[in-house]
């Protein structure tokens, strides 16, 4: 058989292939044309042929043309709509940067996105009128301007509020930026604009309304958390790091879109590639529901025509700067360098003109595939979806920008741009006074605002919409908190421990149980967690469907379909992103759910702070517990364990309140107090808490100093004798270090020292901060830190320990009377015994007692001999190696 022969034969073989194929799609369905397929992959698979993971289908949209519903609305009414807001939000950023240079915005994202959130917008996204649960919705940052634009033509906006758009300080108020709940606390609910982190978070926030629904905190509904994502940011680990708990969790209330436009900031996000086609499969390998959304309506009846696939071979020969090519090129070239390639795909458009080649729409431009995808979403079963929609960044911008490598940036318009964009999309403004870009609005009586807001009543009202009300709540039992004011009776205690007693307690409480949400990245052992394993549960939606291994013992791995606990495993980025849900459902479901959110210290701010950093935006409440924090505190564990940062990176968030505690009394103290300030009064605050495994006697609580425990600092121990006043300070486990030095001072020098307790010097400094700055702009009405309340004028010593860097204390330094001393741990970790850890970083009370006497005897308070025996005696070395160098 020569060559030819053979060819024939395969062809003739592969016709009836697809043949038998089509005959059974046609006869039987296509559930059993798939049930035949897997079969055979099965049968051949026997065989010895390997089929090696194929995520992707071909590049065609994912819906077929016969499964199409046709589309519920007025296409026109929706078009003209769509088109008055597109102008809006281009001329809110190109008023914005007239008026003010520099002031920045987007066009580009929203002109590739537009059709995406008005097909929502008319028939989807659900509002929260009449008790309904709404739809959670993520809307991609950039993208912002479209979503004013639309809230202007509902009448919630007025044009002076557009006109302040990135002028938050304008009288009256401004728009900000981006979705910021802390700018716009009645509007925004989700803030993306950090990349990335808003498809972890919606993921979370998914999961997290299963866990309210299954423990009957909440009714189940059809709520849908739809979370609108640049294709440019799914390349930030966070878009995709979560993308397998929303399946195995089987999330299909759940709904990714991703804006293809194929641009990012700089370029194309992948030139060489095919984004799409890149997503669909490492969204299908994770086990998502993929709908792809590529072309429009008008590349229909050309794939009718592809009965031997030489047009979707074509596609999927493309990659991606050569689609983006296409946009900016004429019909010729589109004609000979895409259609050229095959005779008969060039056969297929010899009747179209080279405008209508231009004009051949993309899938996330045409309503109809749209709605489509979106309904195939919102009905999909047992899986999430995600939405691959084919777009064009900057659409409808013309040379100005559309499909351009620099349009991203694009933020003016020329007088011939505009009226480009004028016309491109019928906007009726004339000539006069069209190089202001000024804003547009149809009269109220008129048929396309009568239409837009009957279409939002019928959803159930408006979208973005925060609520900000206050949530009835009642504190927990005082006892659970008072009995830590006694000592332990001599027994060593560590600070998590108090707090896990605390936790356990809260979770049997009959006012707040229910509402507590302990969240841990596998970490539950580490703290003396793990009797909550049996006395709680953890959660999992589907029940234990296993034996554990552990379940004779008390303290089994107890998984339950109302568990309290959310293992989320090793897993930081996610279990913040629980948190940020459980830290808003005041907001989002009306429930003062209190998050517990316990992790290794060290893996906290550094590791997730930028998750910490939208959790203060998104104005989340609860608890963050550091645990065994503190630099020297933790033996054994090493450089990339010992946390000597967490409060110095804590001090630059606005929104947390840290706690730095060495007493159980303390830790009590603190832990009500944050329960009535979030939950009772409403603050929208985070309670950072930082707590140590070192065992240690814990002391009653010395009388009258609450309400000084939770500003930050207390005093001790008095001394009477105090003639030189020197004060030391501590907090966290050096405290104890601090006490000791001080009873040595005492012991061996006669030297009486003050001790005080510093349970945050977070507290300290932005109180004395903000009484400067009150006490600058006010000369003539002066008010008191709490750092003078406690320690007066009196010039004094003040000497400050404390397990993290010495900038901690010295943030603080510049506020107290005198002379000001920090001992902390700057430098990286080694792995020790805690007593070497605290020896190397010189933080133990023999350094402490040192550095005292050293100041003292510069300020000529003592004699030079008294320094030369202590240094024996405390074993001092005057050529020890500097634990901050590297
Ligand atoms: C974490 C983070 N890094 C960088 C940026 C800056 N930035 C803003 S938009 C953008 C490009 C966005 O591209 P894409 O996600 O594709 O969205 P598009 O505008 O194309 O829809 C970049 C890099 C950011 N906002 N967040
Ligand atoms: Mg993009």
């Amino acid at each position: 058989m020569d060559n030819n022969e053979l060819a024939r034969d395969q062809e003739i073989e592969n016709k009836e292939w697809m043949d038998s194929i089509d005959y059974i799609i046609e006869n039987e369905g296509y559930k059993r044309a798939k049930e035949i397929l897997l079969l055979l992959q099965t049968r051949s698979q026997l065989k010895g042929i390997n089929f090696t993971y194929q995520g992707n289908t071909p590049y065609i949209n994912t819906i077929p043309v016969n499964e199409e519903t046709p589309y519920p609305g007025s296409r026109e009414m929706e078009r003209k709509i769509k088109s008055i807001i597109r102008w809006n939000a281009m001329a809110m950023v190109v008023r914005a940067n007239k008026e003010t240079e520099g002031i920045g915005g987007h066009i580009s994202t929203y002109a590739s996105s537009a059709a995406l959130y008005e097909v929502g917008f008319n028939h989807f996204f659900r509002g929260g009128d009449e008790g309904q649960r709404p739809d959670m919705i993520y809307f991609q940052g950039h993208a912002a301007p479209g979503i004013y634009a639309r809230s202007f033509l509902e009448g919630r906006f007025t044009e002076q509020d557009l006109e302040n758009f990135r002028r938050e300080l304008k009288p009256g108020g401004g728009l900000s930026s981006y979705p910021h709940p802390r700018s716009m606390p009645d509007y925004w609910q989700f803030p993306t604009v950090s990349m990335g982190l808003g498809p972890i978070i919606a993921i979370y926030q998914a999961r997290f309304n299963r866990y309210m629904e299954d423990k009957g905190l909440i009714a189940k509904s059809d709520q849908k958390i739809w979370a609108f994502l640049g294709d440019g940011e799914m390349d930030e680990p966070e878009s995709m790091g979560a993308l397998t708990l929303a399946s195995r969790e089987e999330l299909d209330n759940l709904i990714f879109v991703v804006n293809c436009n194929l641009q990012r900031l700089d370029g194309p996000v992948r030139g060489n590639g095919s984004i799409i086609q890149e997503l669909e499969s490492a969204f299908h390998g994770a086990g998502w529901n993929v709908i792809k959304v590529i072309h429009g309506q008008d590349w229909d009846p050309l794939f009718e025509k592809d009965k031997d696939g030489l047009l979707a071979r074509r596609f999927g020969e493309l990659v991606d700067g050569q689609r983006q090519r296409y946009i900016i090129s004429s019909g010729d070239y589109i004609r000979k360098d895409f259609f050229g390639k095959y005779e008969q795909t060039l056969k297929m458009v010899e009747h179209y003109s080279d405008e209508q080649l231009e004009k051949l729409s993309r899938g996330g431009h045409d309503p109809l595939k749209i709605y489509n995808a979106f309904k195939a979403a919102v009905n999909h079963k047992g899986a999430p979806t995600v939405i691959l929609a084919s777009t064009i960044k900057g659409y409808g911008l013309g040379e100005a920008g559309e499909g351009r490598n620099i349009t991203h940036q694009q933020k003016k318009l020329n007088e011939e741009e505009l009226k480009y964009f004028r016309g491109r999309f019928g906007i009726p403004i004339s000539d006069e006074g069209i190089g202001k870009a000024p804003f547009y609005k149809p009269a109220e009586d008129s048929e396309e605002m009568k239409y837009l807001l009957e279409l939002r009543q019928k959803l159930g009202g408006f979208l973005p919409n925060r609520v900000s009300e206050k949530v009835r709540f009642e504190m927990p039992d005082h006892a659970i908190f008072k009995e830590f004011s006694n000592d332990s009776g001599g027994k060593e205690v560590a600070t998590t421990m108090v707090l896990v007693q605390i936790l356990a307690k809260l979770l049997k409480d009959k006012n707040v149980g229910k509402l507590i949400v302990p969240i841990v990245p596998d970490e539950s052992r580490t703290f003396g967690m793990d009797s909550l394993f049996r006395q709680v549960g953890i959660y999992s939606h589907k029940g234990q469907l296993y034996e554990p291994v552990d379940s004779e013992s008390l303290m089994y791995y107890k998984e339950a379909i109302d568990g309290a606990i959310l293992e989320e495993g090793i897993n930081e980025a996610g279990s913040m992103s629980s948190f940020i849900a459980a830290g808003t459902s005041h907001s989002t479901h009306g429930v003062n759910n209190i998050p517990f959110f316990i992790f290794y210290s060290m893996f906290g701010f550094q590791r997730v702070g930028d998750l910490i950093w939208a959790a203060g935006d998104i104005r989340a409440r609860g608890f963050m517990i550091g645990g065994t924090s503190g630099r020297t505190t933790l033996a054994g564990e090493g450089l990339q364990h010992l946390d000597g940062n967490s409060h110095l990176l804590a001090l630059t968030y606005p929104s947390i309140k840290a706690y730095d505690p060495t007493f159980a009394y303390e830790v009590a103290i603190i832990v009500e107090e944050g329960i009535k300030e979030m939950f009772v009064e409403s603050k929208d605050v985070i309670y950072y808490i930082t707590v140590m495994n070192e065992k240690y006697p814990m002391p009653a609580k010395p009388p009258c100093t609450k309400s000084h425990i939770l500003k930050g600092m207390y005093q001790y121990r008095y001394e009477e004798n105090n003639v030189y006043n020197l004060n030391l300070l501590g907090s966290g486990a050096i405290l104890n270090e601090v006490i000791k030095a001080a009873d040595i001072l005492k012991s061996d020098y006669d030297i009486h020292p003050h001790v005080w307790s510093v349970t945050s010097f977070k507290n300290l400094y932005d109180d004395a901060r903000e009484v400067v700055r009150y006490n600058t702009l006010n000369p003539d009405k002066k008010k008191e830190s709490h750092i003078r309340f406690l320690v007066g004028e009196k010039p004094g010593l003040f000497i400050a320990a404390t397990d993290y860097v010495k900038a901690l204390p010295l943030s603080v330094a510049t506020y107290f009377p005198g002379q000001f001393v920090a001992l902390g741990t700057d430098g990286f970790g080694i792995s020790e015994t805690r007593t070497a850890l605290r020896d190397h970083f010189e933080v133990d009370a023999r350094h402490i007692v040192w550095t005292t006497l050293v100041q003292l005897r510069d300020n000529g308070k003592i004699d030079n001999s008294v320094l030369t025996g202590a240094r024996k005696k405390l074993g001092i070395k005057s050529d020890k190696i500097n634990p901050a160098a590297v």
